[in-house]
């Protein structure tokens, strides 16, 4: 049972705008002092988007709306920064199928050809969906309905038939809420397995498409819509149903704001074995810091495979009132910019991944201590005392059973064979108890590279009340801030 503290973070990587300020400051001190050196970064780091995140072998992409293609500087900052295409509207249904059975391209390739003109990947979006289908579809239904999205599939897919590399085939058709329902819809009324066919009918149309599930509100991994297409996605892989990927829209706002557990979900899809990609990000308020989260989380999923932000500048959006995105109306870069830019610059400078990944200790590798960095405790259960609600605290460190802890392979830790490390809520101040096991998301927790212990649900991490060090300190939740009181190392 060595020791086995999470391993340090690297040396300190010059991100881009640190880099850039220490670049000044030796430029207005030269000739004064001559000993302060800045280590130059093996690589340079890159100054567009695209050029970043192809350094991870990401894309970086945009919505695109073809009316707004002769607007210049539109189109300058959607050439320079990006290098794959989404159609915000116009290979939709009601674009791409008028009338039934007259496909209409014009629009669609107007896009299409601007980015092939200019060397970018384009998104197909979207084949099968609830919304904005022609008057003409909306009043069909039963068998008719089916064999027109049928023919709608082939009829697009046939146009850019091994030129679209990625196909949302399906958009939306889970509810939101708690039900974890199919979202009633004319298409979800012809039968349960019209996402089945969907998908089934889109692999024969173009075997060389990538073919993904695109929807929203399904990035908190503890929401029952995630659930639900996560048992979805399972299902189809189970019985071969082709699926290759599933697009997280990422609109996140305040009725759906941005947990930090959305890495888990990556990861948990991912394991599935499908790609993941961000397919319509746009936050509202544009936080520098959840924009650089974001990044951060595709970038420490291996088979997160690109992010497309949902439009240019702010004036673009669908939702311009939130100014979500990352250059303003006048076409600026925005904070939120330079967050996005240095957290995809981050990690490349050394040839290191990403900063902060999760670490996974050997699933039932035996129970070890949790040692706090700051105070050099243990996570100790008062007294042994094994009664569920039994707040835990730090303590000397000591051999005894009370602060053996066995952390799973679902993310539990475990003591007393049955008991939990348990969150008794979401926020901060939450209390951190033991708990009888019963798999819940406040029972799981994500240990990190840099030695934080993140609660799935919550996002939130572990922390010493107060940066209290000595025995008898009490545990609760708390927004990571990088603190030691906040680290720790586990060695089972
Ligand atoms: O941004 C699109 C907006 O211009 C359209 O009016 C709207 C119509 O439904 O669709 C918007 O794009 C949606 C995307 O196709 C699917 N996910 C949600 C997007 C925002 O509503």
């Amino acid at each position: 049972m060595g020791v086995n503290a999470f391993p340090r973070p690297g040396a300190r990587r010059f991100t881009g705008r640190l880099y850039r300020a220490l670049a000044a400051a030796t430029v207005s001190v030269v000739g004064v002092v001559t000993a302060l050196t800045v280590t130059q970064p093996a690589t340079a780091a890159a100054s567009t988007l695209a050029e970043a995140a192809a350094q991870h072998n990401r894309y970086f992409g945009v919505a695109i709306a073809a009316n707004r293609l002769n607007d210049s500087v539109y189109a300058n900052i959607a050439n320079r920064e990006f290098n794959s295409v989404t159609a915000e509207n116009e290979m939709k249904i009601d674009a791409t199928e008028p009338q039934q059975g007259r496909f209409d391209f014009t629009q669609a390739d107007r896009i299409f050809n601007w980015a092939r003109q200019n060397g970018k990947q384009v998104r197909g979006h979207t084949l099968a969906w609830h919304s904005q289908q022609p008057q003409w579809m909306q009043n069909l239904g039963g068998q008719a309905l089916r064999q027109a999205m049928i023919n709608h599939i082939q009829g697009v897919m046939a146009h850019y038939r091994g030129q679209i590399p990625i196909w949302d085939v399906v958009n939306e058709a889970f509810e939101d809420g708690n039900s974890g329902r199919r979202r009633d819809s004319n298409l979800q009324r012809t039968g349960d397995d019209w996402i089945e066919v969907a998908f089934r009918t889109a692999r024969q149309a173009d075997p060389s498409a990538k073919l993904c599930y695109n929807d929203y509100n399904i990035e908190n991994w503890t929401w029952a819509k995630t659930q639900a297409v996560y048992n979805m996605v399972r299902d189809f892989k189970a019985r071969g149903v082709p699926i290759d990927c599933v697009g997280f829209q990422s609109h996140f706002n305040s009725g759906s704001p941005y947990n930090s557990n959305f890495r888990t979900t990556l990861q948990q899809f991912a394991a599935l074995g499908v790609d993941v990609e961000i397919t319509e990000l746009d936050i509202e308020g544009a936080p520098p810091q959840t924009f650089a989260n974001v990044v951060k989380d595709c970038l420490a999923v291996s088979r997160c495979t690109g992010i497309t932000v949902w439009g240019v500048r702010d004036s673009d959006s669908w939702r311009s009132n939130q100014t979500p995105l990352l250059f303003d109306g006048n076409g600026n870069k925005k904070q939120a910019y330079y967050a996005v830019l240095d957290a995809l610059n981050e990690g490349t400078d050394d040839g290191g991944g990403p900063s902060n990944p999760p670490v996974s200790p050997p699933p039932g590798g035996g129970s070890g201590q949790i040692r706090g960095v700051a105070s050099g405790r243990c996570i100790d259960v008062p007294n042994g005392n094994t009664a569920d609600g039994t707040q835990v605290q730090l303590y000397d460190c000591h051999s005894g059973s009370n602060q053996q802890w066995t952390y799973t392979s679902s993310g539990e830790f475990r003591i007393f064979g049955n008991k939990c490390l348990d969150a008794g809520g979401s926020s901060n101040g939450a209390v951190v108890q033991i708990y009888s096991c019963w798999g819940g998301a406040n029972q799981k927790w994500e240990l990190r590279a840099d030695g934080t212990i993140v609660g799935v649900q919550s996002g939130l991490c572990l922390d010493a009340v107060g940066g209290g060090t000595g025995n008898g300190t009490r545990l609760q939740l708390y927004s990571c801030w990088g603190g030691n009181n906040q680290k720790w190392s586990y060695n089972a």
